[in-house]
């Protein structure tokens, strides 16, 4: 029975160690020894000379020496590995001199001089050195290398692991890992949100974490940990693309919830989706390609000769994907490294649990879309009728027909005519060449969309475990963008991005200076960039711009211009603009940088209307899954009633539209814009809900190289993002507030014994902190104001206690036993 009762389960500490659970059982004994008898964590040879233990057991030598070794076994495998760090490396990785203390560069906090030149000029020697990574106090400053660096293999995430932040360099595995120690110690969400501009390296950054959150959550379920290494690749294959900034840009925002069990074993994983880029399907910028996934299939495809099967020509690839005649022939019959790609899509698949039948299933809509693009539309004109239109290329309507398992000739129809009801009957009207080129392309952009939806809620339904636990949500959204032509897209892109910089303003500046002042606590203020003023501008009832965008999508006669005009006539504010000459232009001072917008197709993009006729077709599909991505109206929001009531009791007030829940009902005839500011509401209601920790990406250059440090892109990017005044705050403030009584809960037995119930006064505060010997906290009317290096300290203290509690009880399980 002892060795069962031995066996420790590797990390994190077991359930059994929980203080309310262990104190319960043995807190006599544990009381006794732990705190007063054993200032560290006592070894074997300490616990055998225990007067207590030696009274026992101190004839019974084997049980002794079994101790012994298992009390071995379980430091070797304990999560305060000191020893690991020297084992492994003894010096600081990727330090070129090999200094193996920690370096006060490390983090800008330490810096004496605060100004900008001081702050860039540290990060572009480290840069030098290839230190991408820097700590401003907890918040973690990632430059992108633009070049791969040895430093994320397994052996760094054991380097990583649970050590204290300043034995290593700041690294990404480190913030990881400080969110996991975080959410196994207090049994709390964290949140993990990764921030920056297009190609700064939020979607690497992911990756990472996944990666080191993996490897932490070891559970015995090899399979589970499998299945969510290849669900970034899946999704980002099916959301990301290739633009003019970034060859691998995420085209939709991504918030992946990885699940564990209170133990800290992985258990599954979540993922939520926002605002996927569509109108990519049917065109793309010049130099921009569509979805990932288009070229992957077609050059699979090509390679496995089964072209034919799905109906593709084998000369000249479908429209949609063929921006730049010629360019992706060339590519895909030179490298295949598309072809490798699908192989690596299709394994994705199959480790998921997604079934051959589904995949197949998903091939035939993926080129059924890209035969629908090649259907095209002449006028025909008699002398009645002028705006009647017919499919010139007959083949390519039957193609998609086939592989989309729908009658050609219902495909036709609907698109080339519509029915209206006008009191009481249906007359069917006939659609231009243009409407019936709207029609189609609106029928391709919402197979995507749904079938994007689809294969996330089925990843879903594979990972996920209902069984209770917490988890340690991961934010990569697209990052802001100012393309030399920006238009509805892009706008959403950048209010996303405004959105999370008010989330972090609103944690970093004002909720804590607000502290500051209820609990009667003189620290320092600082001046900071508010931008809340300009996502009012965007998010505010009923003038706000997406409401009015909104309201002129209603007016059949309202057009681009009439919106434009709209926007200048009640945006009356300096962050709005209008440039002279350019009818369908306007301006926004994004917190930023100034972006100037092309306003022609926004109505039309965000009424987003795709005509009933279509949806009736393809809802007699042969194709299960197709049926069933028709089948109901899709509810862009599932999740957004349920947040509701969490959500109004946040403080942030920009939110009035969580005001209006009655919206929330009448989701059908939903524009871009409404469904844009519900998807921002609900990720916001899932972040608010987590412990946040912050990774700011930086874009080192604008050229992709590595090495190059542009002084100027950097400025901008640590001005806008305010990492200035991060640097200042983080010094001087007080980054963790924490009410007495959660204090004192969460710490009591770094001073207190074992089975005692401290209150949770200040007093009791007192005591924990002076046993701690931390220095520089302040006590407030409610809460213990600390220092974000306080936090490391205490839980580092606390593990060292549990570490201590393993072996007693280990000791005195087997004693029972
Ligand atoms: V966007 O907003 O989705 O357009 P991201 O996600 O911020 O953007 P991404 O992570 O895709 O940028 O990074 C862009 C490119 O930078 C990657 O494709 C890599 O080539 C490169 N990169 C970024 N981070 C790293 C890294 N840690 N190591 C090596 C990196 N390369
Ligand atoms: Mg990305």
């Amino acid at each position: 029975p002892v060795k069962t009762l031995f066996k420790i389960p590797r990390n994190p500490p077991p359930t059994l160690l929980h203080p309310e659970k262990w104190c319960r059982g043995f807190n006599h004994f544990i009381s006794q020894c732990l705190i007063k008898d054993f200032e560290k964590r006592p070894t074997v040879t300490h616990l055998l000379e225990h007067p207590f233990i030696k009274q026992v057991h101190g004839k019974d030598m084997s049980l002794q020496k079994q101790l012994a070794k298992l009390i071995q076994e379980q430091q070797q495998l304990g999560s305060v590995a000191k020893t690991r760090h020297e084992r492994i490396h003894t010096r600081r990785p990727y330090h070129v001199d090999g200094a193996d203390k920690y370096s006060q560069d490390d983090d800008l906090v330490n810096l004496e001089v605060l100004d900008e030149d001081t702050i860039i000029h540290q990060l572009q020697k480290r840069y030098a050195d290839l230190q991408i990574y820097t700590y401003v106090g907890d918040i973690l400053i990632a430059l992108n290398p633009f070049q791969n660096l040895s430093i994320y293999s397994p052996q760094f995430s054991k380097l990583y692991h649970g050590m204290k932040r300043s034995s290593n360099p700041p690294h990404i595995f480190a913030s990881a890992d400080a969110a996991y120690q975080s959410m196994v110690t207090f049994s709390k969400d964290q949140c993990i949100i990764i921030s920056g501009e297009s190609g700064a390296g939020k979607t690497e950054s992911a990756h990472l974490i996944v990666q080191h959150l993996t490897f932490l959550g070891k559970a015995n379920n090899r399979a589970l940990r499998e299945k969510i290494l290849q669900v970034n690749p899946l999704v980002e294959a099916f959301g990301n693309a290739c633009t003019a900034i970034n060859d691998n840009s995420s085209r939709f925002g991504k918030y992946l919830e990885m699940m564990f069990t209170p133990t800290g074993a992985v258990m599954g994983a979540k993922i939520s989706e926002y605002l996927l880029e569509k109108s990519r399907v049917i065109k793309q910028a010049v130099g921009e390609k569509n979805f990932h996934i288009f070229y992957y299939i077609y050059a699979g495809l090509y390679h496995q000769k089964k072209l034919s099967e799905y109906r593709l020509p084998e000369k000249k690839p479908p429209r949609y994907i063929d921006n730049e005649t010629g360019r992706v022939m060339h590519d895909i019959v030179t490298k295949d490294s598309y072809g490798r790609q699908f192989e690596a899509i299709q394994h994705c698949f199959r480790i998921i649990g997604f079934t051959d039948e589904e995949v197949y299933s998903v091939y035939r809509i993926l080129t059924g879309i890209l035969n629908t693009g090649n259907i095209e539309f002449a006028a025909i004109s008699s002398q009645h009728q002028t705006d009647k239109s017919e499919v010139p290329n007959p083949e390519a309507l039957d193609n998609a027909a086939a592989l989309l398992s729908i009658g050609s000739e219902e495909l036709q129809e609907a698109l080339t005519s519509h029915c209206v009801v006008t009191r009481g009957e249906t007359i069917i009207r006939t659609n231009t060449v243009d409407k019936a080129a709207d029609v189609r392309d609106a029928m391709s952009k919402a197979l995507y969309g749904r079938l994007f939806s689809w294969i996330v809620n089925r990843i879903n339904t594979l990972l996920h475990n209902t069984e209770n636990g917490m988890n340690v949500g991961i934010l990569d959204i697209f990052g802001f963008e100012n393309f030399a032509r920006n238009s509805f897209e892009q706008l959403c892109i950048n209010i996303a991005n405004e959105q999370i910089q008010f989330y972090f303003n609103q944690h970093i500046f004002a909720l804590e200076q607000m502290e500051y002042q209820n609990e009667g606590i003189d620290a320092a203020t600082v001046e900071y960039e508010d931008n809340r003023p300009l996502l009012d501008m965007f998010l505010q009832k009923p003038m706000g711009l997406l409401s009015l965008l909104d309201e002129e999508s209603r007016f059949p006669q309202a057009t681009d211009l009439t919106l434009v005009d709209k926007f200048e006539d009640n945006l009356r504010c300096k962050y709005f603009w209008r440039p002279k000459g350019v009818e369908l232009s306007f301006g926004i001072q994004h917190y930023a940088g100034k972006v100037l917008y092309d306003a022609s197709a926004f109505l039309e993009k965000n009424r987003d209307t795709l005509p009933a006729d279509i949806v009736v077709v393809l809802r007699t599909s042969e194709n299960k899954l197709l049926q069933q991505l028709f089948s109901s109206p899709l509810t862009k929001t599932g999740t957004f009633c349920n947040s509701f009531a969490y959500f109004a009791t946040f403080s942030v007030d920009t939110m009035e539209v969580m005001r209006h829940p009655e919206e929330t009902t009448n989701m059908k005839r939903q524009t871009m814009a409404s469904y844009f500011r519900y998807s921002l509401m609900d990720l916001l209601s899932k972040m608010v809900v987590g412990q946040p920790h912050f990774i700011r990406c930086i874009k080192p250059n604008d050229d992709r190289e590595a090495l190059t440090f542009s002084h100027e892109r950097v400025l901008l990017q640590l001005r806008y993002t305010g990492i200035l005044e991060t640097v200042k705050i983080r010094q001087k403030g007080y980054s963790h507030r924490i009410l007495f009584e959660e204090f004192v809960k969460r710490y009591y037995y770094l001073a207190f014994k074992a089975h005692e119930s401290p209150l949770g006064s200040r007093e009791n505060c007192l005591t924990i902190l002076e046993k701690a010997k931390l220095e520089n906290w302040i006590l407030g009317k409610t809460k213990v104001f600390l220092k974000y290096y306080h936090i490391e300290q205490l839980n580092l203290f606390l593990r060292e206690v549990i570490g201590r509690v393993v072996v007693m009880q280990a000791y005195i399980k087997g004693w029972l036993g």
